[in-house]
Formats: C-alpha cells, sequence, structure tokens
C-alpha cells in the first residue's frame, strides 16, 4: 500500500512537473499514451460500475481496489493532450480541446473531484456510499466525452 502512495505521489508530482509536450519523443506516443490510459481507466470503471448496476456482486475489496485505480489514472490523460498532439484529428479528440482549453480544464477538474470523492467512497465499505460516487464519476466522464470525443 505504501509502495503504492508512492507510485501514485510520483506520478502526480511527474504529471504536473513537466510540460506534457515534454513527456513525449513524438505526437503519436502522446496519443498511444492518452488511449492506453483510458482503455485502463474503462476497464477498472467498468468493474465499479458493473457493481453499482448490480450486474456483479459487490465486493468492498475490489471496490476500492478498482476506485483507487481509476482515482490515479484519471490524471493521465491529460498530460497527453498538448500542442500537436491534435495528430489533424485523425483521433476521437475534437478540435475544441485545444480551442477551447478553459472549458476542457473545467471537464479535467470535475474528474479529478469526481474520482477523489469515489476514492473516498468505495474505502467507505458500502454499496450505498459507492453508487452515487459512480454515478456522479459516469456522469464526468460522459461530460467531457459528449463535448471533447467524436463519436
Ligand atoms: C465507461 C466508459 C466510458 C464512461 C461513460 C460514462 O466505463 O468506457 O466512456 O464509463 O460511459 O457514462
Amino acid at each position: 500500500m505504501t509502495r503504492l502512495l508512492l507510485a501514485a505521489a510520483l506520478v502526480g508530482g511527474l504529471a504536473t512537473a513537466l510540460p506534457a509536450a515534454a513527456q513525449f519523443q513524438k505526437p503519436e506516443d502522446a496519443v498511444k499514451y492518452r488511449q492506453s490510459a483510458m482503455t485502463l481507466i474503462a476497464h477498472h470503471f467498468g468493474g465499479l460500475a458493473a457493481m453499482a448496476q448490480g450486474k456483479v456482486p459487490y465486493d468492498a475489496k475490489a471496490a476500492a481496489f478498482n476506485a483507487n485505480i481509476v482515482a490515479t489514472l484519471a490524471h493521465l490523460p491529460f498530460t497527453a493532450f498538448g500542442e500537436g498532439t491534435d495528430m489533424d484529428l485523425h483521433t476521437k479528440a475534437k478540435a475544441a480541446i485545444w480551442k477551447d482549453p478553459a472549458k476542457f480544464k473545467a471537464a479535467q477538474d470535475k474528474l479529478f473531484a469526481a474520482v477523489t470523492k469515489l476514492d473516498a467512497a468505495a474505502k467507505a465499505g458500502t454499496l450505498d456510499a459507492l453508487k452515487p460516487a459512480v454515478g456522479a464519476t459516469g456522469e464526468a466522464c460522459k461530460g467531457c466525452h459528449d463535448d471533447f470525443r467524436s463519436k
């Protein structure tokens, strides 16, 4: 657990210390990175959504594990939308990400707030605590996708 926290702190520190573009050799690398992070987030959030919807039995330990991962990984994609990574929009990323950075930042902050609550709710150890936090996180995902990801 201590090691996980250290790793999370390190990732968080790097994400804020380095300019996004500096972390990647090529724009393609940034695209691959953010898509990979999204894939992992979707997998671990999917486990939580399935519990919240009663599709799989509630498991407090699995919920806490998944929520902790989601809360950490949620920060990663946003380091990989630097200048030049629009790839002439041959990805699902919409031009609005670069045209309206303040709105994109607001969507990002909404997600960060939601996943912090999700992590706490999952640690509380009841399905009743988990459900609304999963709902709020799903809304944050969807809101950002609606505005900034093409279908
Ligand atoms: C997921 C996933 C999304 C979001 C969204 C929430 O698990 O892959 O894009 O949740 O569906 O509404």
